[in-house]
């Protein structure tokens, strides 16, 4: 049994362990990440693309941003389309605030590269992780790697594991309470390299479904439809995804839809999902290990390093303050604000999505809901201090 010994280990190599575990070696605290799949692996996945500033001013105190500034794209406003006109959401006017359009995956580009130049140890295709005795003074993670068992004895645990991960299982089911909403619908998204059809994302309501129009770069696009559940991606040609695509749009934005062939197409389920608490001792629930939204309203990536904003701090405090006020605080403070983004992104699907349940008098009630939005600078405002993300 090969040993290691860390103040902090992590399991889960996505944006929430890299970005505490960025931190904490900056801060000189010790720890280790481990994740069960390859470091290429990680680098493959497409999942969001929007950033609060929040979570820009993270990357920046961690070191990593200076790519971000260079290529992100910064955004002081998104529309909403819904019964054939487009209404402008001007979240720079309202709160004085703006967002980034910036991929997940270059965000974990950059924090796995500053790792790499670290001093600190990553182990990647590792199986079985176990994280044990966090409940009394011995906490540690057990796992195989190349049909060899490891041991990490830590002070602490950070389970940023994503929903599937061990951690939220290894807590005992009397000791933790779950929320959860499944949507009757998925979203299937695409990449192509044609520029955007708006420079800013377009969330559309339609009774066919909805759409988003967002983007990568100047000229990379990234579009979502609504699809049923038990869609599959191989029953959508490109061609058939422009078409439904341009369907679901308002006449000038479906004619600025520039249409080429996709580089990736994928379904993904919707659902609201909340563990609570995040916090069992020494092992400490982060990002999608305790809580998953509907990705309407931008929120998963950045909810995940709001966590690790609370937990940071808290774990700075415990080894050089020698205070667990932090520690002890994290659960409360971070669902706190996982459940306003919680409501917010719900808010946003029931608005936005076909519900085949409610039909066309929850099409209208929808319409109507959006033309009031439309017509009330307070009801914008709210919802623009919601998407740029409620303070930390
Ligand atoms: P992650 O799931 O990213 O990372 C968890 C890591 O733990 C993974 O690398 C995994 O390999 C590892 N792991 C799991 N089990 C393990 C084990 N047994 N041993 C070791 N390691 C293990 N959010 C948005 O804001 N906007 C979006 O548009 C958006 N789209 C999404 C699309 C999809 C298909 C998915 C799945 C999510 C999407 N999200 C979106 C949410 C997503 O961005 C997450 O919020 C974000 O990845 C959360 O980061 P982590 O908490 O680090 O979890
Ligand atoms: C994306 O660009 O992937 C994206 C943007 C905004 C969302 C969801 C996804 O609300």
């Amino acid at each position: 049994m090969t040993d290691y010994r860390t103040q902090v280990a992590i399991i889960g190599s996505g944006p929430s362990g890299l970005l505490l575990g960025q931190l904490l070696t900056n801060a000189g605290i010790d720890n280790i990440i481990i994740d069960r799949v390859s470091k290429d692996y990680i680098l493959s996945r497409v999942r969001a693309g929007v950033l609060e500033w929040g979570t820009v001013s993270m990357l920046e105190q961690a070191g990593i941003a200076d790519r971000l500034h260079r290529e992100g794209l910064p955004h002081n406003g998104f529309a909403m389309a819904f019964s054939g006109r487009t209404e402008r959401i001007d979240m720079a006017d309202l709160v004085g605030k703006k967002v980034m359009v910036y991929g997940q995956t270059e965000v974990t580009r950059d924090l796995i590269k500053a790792r790499e130049q670290s001093a600190a140890l990553s182990i990647y295709n590792t199986e079985d992780a176990q994280p044990a005795g966090f409940d009394g003074s011995s906490a540690h993670i057990t796992f195989q790697k190349d049909g060899v068992s490891h041991r990490i004895d830590c002070d602490f645990i950070a389970g940023c594991d994503g929903y599937h991960g061990p951690s939220r299982k290894a807590v005992p089911q009397s000791a933790i309470q779950t929320f959860e909403r499944e949507y009757p619908f998925g979203w299937l998204g695409v990449l192509a390299e044609v520029p955007p059809a708006s420079h800013e994302l377009i969330y559309a309501n339609h009774p066919r479904g909805f759409a988003l129009c967002s983007m990568r770069s100047n000229v990379r696009s990234r579009y979502y439809i609504q699809c049923a559940l038990d869609d599959k991606v191989d029953a959508w040609s490109d061609d058939a995804f422009w078409d439904e695509l341009r369907r679901r749009l308002p006449r000038e934005a479906a004619e600025a839809v520039t249409t080429g062939p996709s580089f990736e197409k994928s379904i993904a389920p919707l659902r609201s999902f909340v563990a609570e608490p995040m916090r069992f001792g020494r092992l400490f629930l982060v990002g999608d290990a305790a809580h998953i939204v509907p990705p309407t309203g931008a929120k998963g990536l950045n909810l995940a390093f709001s966590d690790v904003h609370y937990l940071f701090n808290g774990l700075q405090e415990h080894y050089f303050e020698k205070s667990d006020t932090g520690i002890d605080a994290y659960s409360q403070k971070a669902l706190e604000r996982v459940w306003k983004a919680v409501r917010f992104s719900w808010w946003m699907t029931t608005s936005l999505h076909r519900f085949p349940e409610t039909g066309e008098f929850g099409q209208r009630i929808q319409e109507a809901e959006l033309a009031y939005l439309a017509s009330s600078r307070a009801a914008q405002t709210a919802l623009a201090e919601n998407y740029v993300g409620l303070p930390f």
